[in-house]
């Protein structure tokens, strides 16, 4: 009889050899407590329609965005069960403008930057929907969240929640990336995609071409040579896009290829990003990287960028390691 598969807790446990134990336990005391807001999260959306939770609520988040009820209820959600842990020192949201900071049990507590609910313009159309997390050490200081400002290098842990026909979560604390899918039954993450590792091309590619125009020189001639028919080299790439960084990434980590969310450079010196850094870009290039892929903004390693604010923006094309030094070829033209 094949082994029950390991749970997210046990998992969890094994990686813990490349942390400082402090950190190792915030660690998993977080991870843990995210994967269980993560089932409460899938039950809502669930039942979202049924429990009167679409919608907006009127008023707009941190960056602008008009603000759905289930952006709020993630977030108020995921914030107290953090601030149950005692783990977390304090929480960078998308649905916040300012960090909030939380009492702890000790110097070690970590600084979290969230996306509770990525995605929120599919919620009303049943679309997927994620949740997407980065953990970064407070360094014992109060305030904590000026410790979250840095390079994408200082995380110490990232992951992610995909709500789709499947609740799945893949995280990594620098010692690759895994996959584990929740058994609504038991409400257990179970690890089902062990050391996950991209392939080095892929066939597929995600971007929002109605922003054609506004892309840097580099960018189009390179969408169009994935475009381009050549069998030997496995083209044309068909185009999948869903609107929700997490399921387009999801399908890039599993399946190979690219997702990619350009810079506008409609004025080249200042080109501005739609994507956040903190709780969207440098959490999903800690988990590219980590299982042998490769992001960029097309001029720099994601992971190099430095945030000098919490809801600062960054361009990202990420994905297998062969087309984004490609992407990155065609932007240095
Ligand atoms: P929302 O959470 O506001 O729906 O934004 C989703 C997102 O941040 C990211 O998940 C998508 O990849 C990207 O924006 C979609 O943006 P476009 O609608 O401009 O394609």
């Amino acid at each position: 009889m094949a082994d029950a598969p390991m749970t997210l807790s046990e998992h969890l446990a094994t990686q813990q050899a490349s942390l400082s134990t402090e950190h190792a336990r915030n660690v998993a005391a977080l991870v843990g407590r995210i994967g269980r807001v993560a089932g409460v999260i899938a039950q809502e959306l669930a039942h979202a329609a049924l429990r009167d939770r679409l919608g907006y609520v009127g008023g707009s988040n941190a960056s602008g965005d008009q603000v759905k009820k289930l952006d709020v209820w993630g977030h108020e959600t995921l914030e107290s069960a953090l601030r149950e842990t005692r783990a977390c020192a304090a929480l960078v949201s998308e649905e916040s403008t300012e960090p909030i900071e939380m009492e702890t049990g000790g110097t070690h507590a970590l600084v979290v930057c969230a996306d509770p609910v990525d995605g929120s313009s599919n919620l009303d159309v049943n679309g997927a929907v994620g949740t997407i997390f980065s953990l970064r050490s407070s360094k014992g200081k109060t305030p904590a969240a000026p410790q979250a400002l840095g390079p994408g290098t200082d995380q110490i842990a990232a992951g992610y929640v995909m709500y789709g026909p499947a609740t799945t979560l893949v995280y990594t604390v620098g010692q690759g990336t895994h996959g584990f899918t929740l058994a609504h039954e038991t409400g257990e993450f179970l690890l089902t995609y062990p050391d996950i590792r991209i392939p080095r091309r892929g066939k597929t590619y995600g971007i929002n071409e109605g922003n054609i125009h506004s892309w840097h020189p580099g960018q189009r001639p390179f969408v169009a040579h994935l475009k381009t028919p050549d069998k030997a080299a496995g083209r044309p790439y068909s185009l999948r896009y869903s609107g929700a960084m997490v399921a387009d990434v999801h399908r890039t980590l599993l399946d190979g290829g690219l997702f990619m969310y350009p810079a506008d450079w409609s004025d080249p010196k200042k080109p501005k990003a739609k994507l956040r850094l903190l709780y969207e870009v440098a959490p999903m290039a800690l988990i590219m990287e980590q299982a042998g892929g490769r992001a960029s903004t097309g001029l720099e390693r994601v992971l190099d960028v430095v945030a000098t604010d919490y809801h600062q923006r960054a361009a990202v094309i990420l994905g297998s390691p062969e087309d984004v030094a490609t992407a990155d070829e065609f932007y240095r033209r």
